[in-house]
């Protein structure tokens, strides 16, 4: 299969590179990995990077492409393979797909080549194989993204999903002369005004009977901070991760956007993902998601977690 890829590269003069909505440290990681390395592999080809942007992104802008551009061109979705993550759905109108994922989920976007890993730490991981196995060089320049990639989504090499693969990949990410030190210092401080946002939101959470720890952020919190939805839902979970006496934890998060409640599951060893399953969501068997309509769901949710840990104390 990455052969195939490489032989779709070749044979396009023309490549998009996008990845999910909302993009985190991955999914910006493999997207500049892999954008850096094909514009210094292939400095012929017209090569775009595109989606939204946010806070994270340290890399550069993105650009804008007409449907003209994308109808002859061989379009790379990264990190994904929901509509539903996509920022716009005319994907469809590209000459050729390529899905590249680490993620359980089903893919609902019509693809040519589905390259699926769900032992991969990373989707960055993944990029960085599929670069190496066909011998396209990975510049410092993008090796830097890749490693960021990979550590943002191994929580710093500490996550389940961490396999000697990673570490080897990340030993010849770290031999392309990246500053690794740097890198971190860059990505692990924060503003006063963070830490405070933190401060407040561990100061309410709450425990089931059988130690699922949750919050429920609603309009009022998002406005106290300036923050959207997504910032808290994602961006604070794990400030609830670590607690010894707490095995599961979720974050409710209301979406002004949508109306809709946004539900983040990490769990430090049961999997959790069939709950997230049940209720339209997906992702990883620790660490995975769902949206719900109403705070009445949201305490559904928490009678199964609970029901899972009772079954799993039990058991
Ligand atoms: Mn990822």
């Amino acid at each position: 299969m990455e052969k195939q890829i490489f032989q779709f590269i070749i044979e396009s003069d023309s490549i998009i590179i996008s990845r999910h909505k909302n993009p985190d440290l991955d999914a910006y990681g493999s997207q500049f990995g892999l954008y850096y390395s094909l514009k210094t592999a292939f400095p012929n080809k017209d090569i775009y990077v595109i989606g939204d942007t946010n806070q994270l992104n340290q890399f550069q802008d993105f650009d804008e492409v007409t449907p003209e551009i994308l109808s002859k061109s061989l379009l790379f979705i990264l990190d994904t393979v929901s509509k539903q993550m996509l920022q716009n759905d005319d994907y469809a109108k590209a000459k050729k797909v390529i899905l590249i994922d680490h993620h359980q989920n089903d893919p609902d976007i019509s693809y040519d080549i589905y390259m699926k890993n769900v032992l991969a730490s990373s989707t960055s991981e993944m990029v960085t194989l599929l670069l190496q196995h066909n011998d396209i060089q990975i510049t410092k320049k993008a090796a830097k993204p890749l490693f960021m990639g990979i550590v943002g989504d191994t929580g710093r090499f500490m996550f389940s999903n961490t396999s000697a693969l990673t570490f080897r990949v990340v030993a010849d990410l770290v031999e392309t002369g990246i500053d690794i030190s740097a890198i971190f210092n860059k990505m692990y401080t924060e503003t006063f005004q963070s830490k405070q946002v933190k401060a407040d939101f561990f100061n309410s959470i709450s425990l089931t009977k059988n130690k699922v720890a949750y919050r429920k952020n609603d309009i009022d919190f998002l406005n106290k901070h300036h923050m959207d939805s997504s910032s808290v839902s994602r961006g604070l979970v794990n400030q609830m991760a670590g607690i010894k006496e707490v095995p599961i934890w979720v974050n409710f998060t209301f979406d002004i956007q949508t109306s809709k409640i946004f539900c983040e599951f990490r769990s430090r060893e049961i999997p959790v993902i069939e709950i997230a399953k049940r209720h339209g969501g997906g992702g990883h068997l620790l660490a995975c998601g769902c949206s719900v309509t109403t705070w009445e769901d949201t305490d559904i949710i928490l009678q199964e977690l609970d029901e899972l840990l009772e079954e799993t104390n039990n058991g």
